[in-house]
């Protein structure tokens, strides 16, 4: 029997409206894992007015004590660790070992988060004017929607769920149709640690529906996104039209720098990992090896030999490193630039198709794909494949690989290989990126750590770490006269 999945609106597990589901499908096998429900505009609309109902009441409850909740949503997690990796790999075909690090991401972050249930700091300050105080504090903003996409189907809705709870906001959620569960499991988690009816609502479905009225809804006061460059920008204009925030995390072209001084089986490992864990599906996903001309040969082979020996299959059998891509649509979408690099003039070392032996043909697996001869300007140079596919590019020099990383439209994630203690830490001033490994590879941020990106990867802000709360409020800056007479700012100054 497939599991069918409600909405949860009001407290309430229920139906769409539109009495009808989708089907939830392992990139791997082809089955189904579940279903959820096809929520459309109406369901949206049930959710966004019991999240405004429910705000009021919700900002007056002490932020120590939302935290005590997200504690004990942490202490579930923690015991359905395995059970919710196993899914997780299902519904999204990562790696089992990739899967139950996801989950403990989830369980890291509501752990941080819950702490800041006692802090939410804001700061006091000076003021010009004698007998009197001056500070501001945070204040939450409001209704959050939030669009989470399928490559991290629990990490990143826990980078977001819990931050804007703790500084007490009320949610309006939607994960990716393509991976909805683990989104679905993590709010019945906080359910059962008690956050109040109403509090956080969730609304399966597509992007064209269900997303589509939470991005244009007018009862939503913020818009948390994470996904696609393209829908992301459509989400910035529709904020933009009804004066919304907008926080967006999209995508990258993330580059391994590799010096003739680096260690480089180090550097291989690195690349390796970074460029076919997650089957490439992160948007920290190591795109570019750009490798100094002295050892470009000597790095190449040794990484082509690893390459080879990667074992592709379903997530949940031992040694697996790549799992399948997600979707018969973003199979076709990486064999595309696949072939462009090719029709580009760069050269296929090894991969390159789809793999359709018997263990892989009722999934959508690619094999390991590496380019070698790849020229700065060539598309699979600039475009986020999002796949297992990595580009290697030769420099000339130190300065040569610096200008070729930064040469893309995108600033996520940097990483660089070098024993040169100096130039490592020059690359880490001109890295335009909102993150820099100095040698590891471009993936595995920390969740105490800010996350996000500069220039076409985001809209300016930063999720986790500090800066997690600062997405999720606004701020209030207050003045206490205790002079007992007017006094003017600027004018009576002396
Ligand atoms: C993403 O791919 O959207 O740093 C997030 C990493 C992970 C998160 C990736 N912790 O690779």
């Amino acid at each position: 029997m497939v599991k069918t999945y409600l909405n949860y609106i009001n407290g309430k597990w229920t139906r769409s409206s539109s009495r009808k589901t989708l089907n939830n499908i392992n990139p791997a096998t082809g089955e189904i894992v579940c279903k959820c429900q096809a929520g459309n505009a109406k369901d949206v609309d049930f959710a966004v007015k019991a999240a405004r109902d429910k705000f009021k009441k919700w900002k007056s409850f002490p932020p120590p004590m939302r935290g005590e909740i997200l504690f004990k949503a942490a202490r579930i997690l923690e015991e359905r660790k395995e059970k919710l990796a196993k899914l997780l790999t299902k519904e999204n075909g990562k790696n089992l070992e990739e899967a139950r690090g996801e989950v403990q991401e989830a369980i890291d972050i509501t752990k941080y988060i819950a702490g800041e249930g006692r802090r939410l700091l804001g700061e006091t300050t000076t003021s010009e004017l004698p007998d009197k105080f001056a500070m501001f504090v945070r204040e939450p903003i409001g209704v959050v929607g939030m669009i989470t996409p399928w490559n991290f189907p629990i990490g990143i809705p826990a980078w977001k769920i819990p931050p804007a709870l703790v500084a007490g906001n009320t949610i309006v959620f939607k994960p990716s149709s393509d991976a909805p569960a683990l989104g679905i499991e993590l709010v019945k988690v906080l359910e059962e640690a008690g956050i109040p009816k109403g509090v956080l609502n969730l609304v399966t479905g597509s992007g064209s529906s269900a997303g589509e009225a939470i991005t244009r809804h007018k009862g939503i006061d913020h818009l948390s996104f994470t996904g696609s460059t393209d829908v992301g920008t459509h989400i910035y204009v529709e904020g933009a039209k009804k004066l919304s925030s907008v926080e967006l995390e999209m995508g990258g072209k993330n580059p391994e720098i590799v010096l003739a001084d680096a260690n480089l089986d180090l550097a291989v490992d690195g690349a390796v990992w970074g460029a076919f864990g997650t089957a490439g599906q992160r948007c920290t996903a190591t795109s570019r090896i750009i490798v100094e001309k002295s050892v470009l040969k000597k790095f190449t082979a040794k990484f082509l030999k690893r390459v080879k020996n990667i074992k592709v299959g379903n997530g949940l059998k031992k040694g697996v490193l790549t799992g399948p891509v997600i979707n018969a649509g973003q199979m076709t979408k990486i064999l595309g630039y696949i072939d462009r690099g090719e029709k580009e003039g760069a050269k296929l070392l090894i991969g390159g198709k789809r793999m359709t032996g018997k263990e892989h043909k009722k999934g959508f697996f690619i094999a390991p794909t590496v380019f070698a001869d790849v020229k700065p300007g060539m598309t699979i140079a600039q475009e986020e494949i999002f796949g297992p596919v990595v580009c290697i590019m030769e420099a000339k020099n130190f300065d040569d690989a610096v200008r070729i990383a930064n040469s893309v439209n995108y600033g996520l994630s940097w990483s660089i290989y070098t024993r040169d203690v100096n130039k490592a830490l020059k690359a880490m001033r001109l890295a335009e990126s909102g993150l820099v490994y100095i040698n590891a590879p471009t993936i595995g941020a920390e969740v105490h750590l800010p996350f996000g990106g500069v220039k076409g990867t985001g809209s300016g802000g930063r999720e986790a770490g500090t800066e997690a709360i600062k997405e999720f409020t606004e701020i209030k800056s207050v003045f206490i006269d205790y002079s007992g007479r007017l006094q003017r700012a600027q004018i009576d100054i002396k």
